[in-house]
């Protein structure tokens, strides 16, 4: 892929302020005027979005499996690759995105427990050599998720993941922790239960660092 554009994934449990950050983050882009793209997953296309409303609210018979929910999964990301990110890098944009490949190797993987060399070769036919050039992992605690996500829902888990037991999320973030250990090259860890506005500090100086 012949790109100049720069590509920033935000990952770590739920409420972990993800899309606070990016927010902030693309605020500071746009001022240094780069061109940005703000997206999630799954979603940030029309397929992508209606794939996004099943895979968290599917409330038909029967439950989702979980091969089924990986390929969901893989689905809103081949399509957001193609037809979003790599054409905004392409141009030498900045994409800055709430969840990506790494969602699926923690959520999937470790947590719903998915062959792990399977989801490694669904990464190569869904995103070829397009991953992130840095990934921020916003770790909070599950305590810290969970009375964020139900203070925004008053209260009702809002969907079918984030309905999943306490011990699920746990494995969620350890499953980030580990993962960011054994890539430090792309990965940086941030305290997310720091103060918006802190975290919003600690990303820039990564972030100054990361780029010289
Ligand atoms: N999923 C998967 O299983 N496999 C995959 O491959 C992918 C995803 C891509 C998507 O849900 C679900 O899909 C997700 C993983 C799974 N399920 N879970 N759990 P989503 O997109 O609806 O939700 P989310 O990604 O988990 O994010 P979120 O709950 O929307 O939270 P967030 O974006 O990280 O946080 P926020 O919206 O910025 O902040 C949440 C609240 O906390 C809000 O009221 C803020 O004002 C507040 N906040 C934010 N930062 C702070 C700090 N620093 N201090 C205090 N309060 C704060």
């Amino acid at each position: 892929m012949n790109r100049t554009g720069l590509f920033i994934t935000f990952e770590g449990p739920e409420g972990a302020g993800k899309s606070t950050q990016i927010s902030l983050l693309a605020d500071v882009f746009r001022q240094r005027g780069r061109a940005v793209l703000t997206t999630r997953e799954p979603g940030g296309t029309p397929l992508g979005e209606e794939l996004r409303r099943l895979v968290k609210h599917f409330g038909g018979p029967g439950s989702v499996a979980p091969e089924a929910e990986l390929l969901m999964f893989g689905a809103s990301r081949a399509q957001l690759v193609r037809h979003v990110i790599r054409p905004h890098l392409e141009q030498g944009g900045v994409v800055l995105c709430d969840r990506f490949a790494d969602s699926t190797t923690v959520y999937q993987g470790l947590a719903r427990g998915l062959d792990p060399a399977f989801i490694e070769r669904l990464h190569d036919f869904t995103l070829g050599d397009c991953w992130p050039d840095l990934t921020f992992v916003l770790d909070v605690s599950v305590e810290t998720g969970f009375s964020r996500a139900r203070a925004r829902s008053q209260g009702a888990p809002v969907d079918r993941i984030e309905a999943e037991a306490r011990p699920f999320h746990e494995t969620v973030r350890q499953g980030f922790l580990a993962l960011a250990e054994r890539h430090p090259e792309r990965f940086r860890v941030l305290d997310g239960e720091a103060p918006p506005a802190a975290v919003h500090r600690h990303v820039l100086e990564c972030l100054d660092h990361a780029l010289g």
